[in-house]
């Protein structure tokens, strides 16, 4: 059942590499150097939005298929509230991969069966929180050639924003329209955990009530993982 007090918590998922760590550094404006994300590595940032005051913790859990096991932990254990989905828009294989990982957050982590095309469509659509589908290394899109995106097949399935980012420029980012669009989600992601909590006539705690620019601010970080 849900619980109005538990934490926001919102799951970060894509192939190793694709710059998952990098991009939670990037929204908690930290700017220590990732090392590799073994177990999971939770940064708590503070959102403040027109709407919200909240904590919402980012659980990037690590990519690796060598990892599969611990990551289960993570997908079968938790509750989350948002999904971002990662991929590198100068990798192709990150992009279709993503629907491999929609998959075993929709099945709690377990390993991949082999399901049908309807199985799959049901799996991906019946996914009911926000989804975020990050494209990030934009700044290498001049150099290399990008992929384009197919929206048409089962990543449309998944009915999620879209957006292109690069992760290493904190200056560019601030006050951005990827900024922006990463706070709407986080007030999507809220507005969500807050209206399954009513359904269960949980008590509402409304936030602020004064406008406020839409911001997310780095708090604390907190690491489940061994990082080497
Ligand atoms: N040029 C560029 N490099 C990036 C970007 N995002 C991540 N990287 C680099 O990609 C590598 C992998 O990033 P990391 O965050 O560890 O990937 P993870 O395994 O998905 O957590 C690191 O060397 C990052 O510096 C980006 O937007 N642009
Ligand atoms: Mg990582």
């Amino acid at each position: 059942m849900a619980d109005s007090t538990e934490k926001i918590k919102v799951l970060v998922l894509g192939d190793s590499g694709v710059g998952k760590t990098t991009l939670v550094n990037l929204v908690s404006n930290t700017n220590s150097k990732p090392s590799w994300t073994v177990g999971c590595n939770v940064e708590v940032i503070y959102h403040e939005s027109r709407e919200y005051s909240e904590f919402i913790e980012m659980w990037d859990v690590g990519g690796s298929l060598v990892h599969e096991n611990s990551r289960a932990l993570f997908l079968r254990g938790c509750i989350y509230h948002g999904l971002i989905l990662v991929h590198d828009l100068t990798n192709s294989k990150s992009y279709t991969n993503m629907i491999r990982w929609a998959l075993e957050f929709a099945q709690h982590g377990e390993k991949s069966k082999r399901l049908s095309r309807e199985a799959e469509i049901g799996l991906l659509q019946g996914i009911d929180i926000p989804k975020l589908i990050v494209g990030t290394k934009q700044d290498f899109l001049w150099s290399r050639s990008r992929y384009t995106t197919d929206r048409t097949g089962l990543i449309g399935d998944l009915n999620a924003q879209l957006i292109s980012v690069n992760c290493l420029d904190h200056l560019q980012y601030k006050n951005s329209y990827q900024q922006q669009q990463i706070a709407n989600f986080f007030d999507q992601v809220i507005k969500h955990k807050k209206n399954a909590s009513n359904r269960f006539n949980r008590p509402f705690r409304s936030t602020t009530e004064s406008p406020a620019p839409s911001t997310s601010r780095y708090f604390s970080s907190l690491d489940l993982g061994f990082s080497f």
